[in-house]
C-alpha cells in the first residue's frame, strides 16, 4: 500500500502547473491525486503532467471524492479565502501560495478559522525562507559573526510582467515576499512603510509607475530599502546586501558559467522566479509534505500570512501618498504565540 501523501492542486495556472511537476517529479512521498481547475483545457493540460490524477471543475467534489489528504492552493489571491476555508473545514493541512488572502480583515477570518479547529493546518507559500542563501544569511544575522545587523538594501526585479499586473500589485503580489522575508531576516516587526518614486522607466507598460522605491522600518531599528522593478527586461534578480557592524554580506548574486568570448565577459541571469527559487521550492514543497505527514506545518503559519497582510495594506496606502505608514498590528493570538512553526 502506498504511503504518499494524496495532494490536490487547486489552480492549474503557472505556479499550479510548476507544482504539479514538482510533487510529480522531486517530492518523495507525494503524488497529485487530484487537479481542481474550472477552465478544460487547462484542466486537461495539467493532468498530463500528472498522470493517475483526477480531474475537478470545483474543490468541493475533489473534497468530497475520498481522493486528497491535502491540498495545494495556487489560484490567484482572490479566491484563496473561499478554497482555505472549505478546506479547513474538511480539516486538511494546506499549502497556500502567497498571499494568505489579498486584505487583513479576509486573513484575519481565516485565522478563526482556523483557531476555531484548533490545530494549525496552513503554512503559507513564502518559498525565500527556504533559499539556502537567505538561511546562510539569517545564521550569520543570528550568530553576530559580523557584529549586529544595521541595514539592508534588497533588489527585486522583474524582466516584466503580465498584463494583468497593475500598479497595487508592485506590493501585493511583488514586495510581498519582502514584507514576509525581512522581518524572518533581521528578527524584528515592521512598524511603517514608505514608497519613494525614482524616475519612471519609459519602458514600464502605461499603467504602471515604477520602479519603486520601499523603505521598511522594523521595531529593532533595522532599516531596510527595496528597489522594486518590473521592467527591467533582461533577466530576474532577487538580491539583498546586508550592512553589519563589522562586515558586509550579499545574497542572490548572479552564478553559474562565466564566459569569456569575443564579445567580453558573461554570466548566465534567471528569466523568472520559477528557475531563480526552483530549489527554494523544492525545498519548501517537501518540508510540507514531511510536515503534513507528521500532522503539523513547516514554515510561515497563517499568522505570518496575516502579519504580511497588515503590512500590503500600509504598502498601498503608501503608493499613493507620502511619508511613512506606520502598521497597527494586534497582539498575536495565544494559539499562534510561541509554535516553532511561526518562527521557523
Ligand atoms: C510573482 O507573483 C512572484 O511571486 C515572484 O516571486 C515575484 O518576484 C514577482 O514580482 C511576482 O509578480
Amino acid at each position: 500500500m502506498s504511503t504518499d501523501l494524496r495532494v490536490a492542486v487547486v489552480g492549474a495556472g503557472m505556479m499550479g502547473a510548476d507544482h504539479i511537476k514538482r510533487i510529480h517529479t522531486t517530492i518523495a512521498g507525494a503524488s497529485v491525486s487530484a487537479v481542481v481547475e474550472p477552465d478544460p483545457a487547462r484542466r486537461a493540460a495539467a493532468l498530463e503532467l500528472a498522470p493517475g490524477a483526477s480531474g475537478f471543475g470545483d474543490l468541493d467534489a475533489a473534497l468530497a471524492s475520498g481522493l486528497v489528504d491535502a491540498v495545494l492552493i495556487a489560484t490567484p489571491g482572490q479566491f484563496h479565502e473561499e478554497a482555505l476555508l472549505r478546506v479547513l473545514a474538511a480539516g486538511l493541512p494546506i499549502l497556500c501560495e502567497k498571499p494568505l488572502t489579498q486584505d487583513p480583515e479576509s486573513s484575519w477570518r481565516i485565522l478563526e478559522a482556523e483557531i476555531a479547529g484548533g490545530r494549525q493546518l496552513i503554512q503559507v507559500g513564502f518559498m525565500r525562507r527556504f533559499d539556502r542563501e537567505y538561511e546562510e544569511l539569517r545564521r550569520v544575522v543570528e550568530a553576530g559573526t559580523a557584529g549586529e545587523l544595521l541595514m539592508l538594501h534588497a533588489v527585486h526585479r522583474n524582466a516584466s510582467v503580465p498584463d494583468a499586473y497593475v500598479q497595487n500589485m508592485l506590493i501585493t503580489d511583488s514586495v510581498v515576499h519582502e514584507f514576509d522575508v525581512v522581518p524572518w531576516l533581521a528578527g524584528g516587526t515592521i512598524t511603517s512603510v514608505e514608497v519613494r518614486y525614482p524616475k519612471r522607466n519609459p519602458l514600464t507598460p502605461e499603467r504602471l509607475k515604477e520602479p519603486i522605491l520601499v523603505l521598511i522600518e522594523l521595531d529593532n531599528g533595522v532599516l531596510v530599502d527595496v528597489e522594486m522593478n518590473v521592467s527591467i527586461q533582461f533577466g530576474y534578480q532577487v538580491a539583498t546586501e546586508a550592512v553589519f557592524a563589522r562586515g558586509v554580506a550579499r545574497i542572490g548574486q548572479p552564478s553559474g558559467l562565466q564566459l569569456w568570448s569575443e564579445n567580453g565577459f558573461g554570466v548566465g541571469e534567471h528569466a523568472d522566479f520559477t528557475t531563480r527559487f526552483r530549489e527554494a521550492y523544492d525545498r519548501q514543497v517537501q518540508a510540507w509534505v514531511d510536515a503534513a505527514k507528521a500532522g503539523t506545518i513547516a514554515g510561515p503559519s497563517a499568522w505570518d500570512g496575516y502579519k504580511v497582510a497588515v503590512a500590503c495594506k500600509a504598502g498601498v496606502e503608501a503608493l499613493g501618498a507620502p511619508g511613512r505608514v506606520a502598521l497597527d498590528l494586534p497582539p498575536v493570538p495565544a494559539f499562534y504565540a510561541g509554535t516553532a512553526a511561526a518562527t521557523v
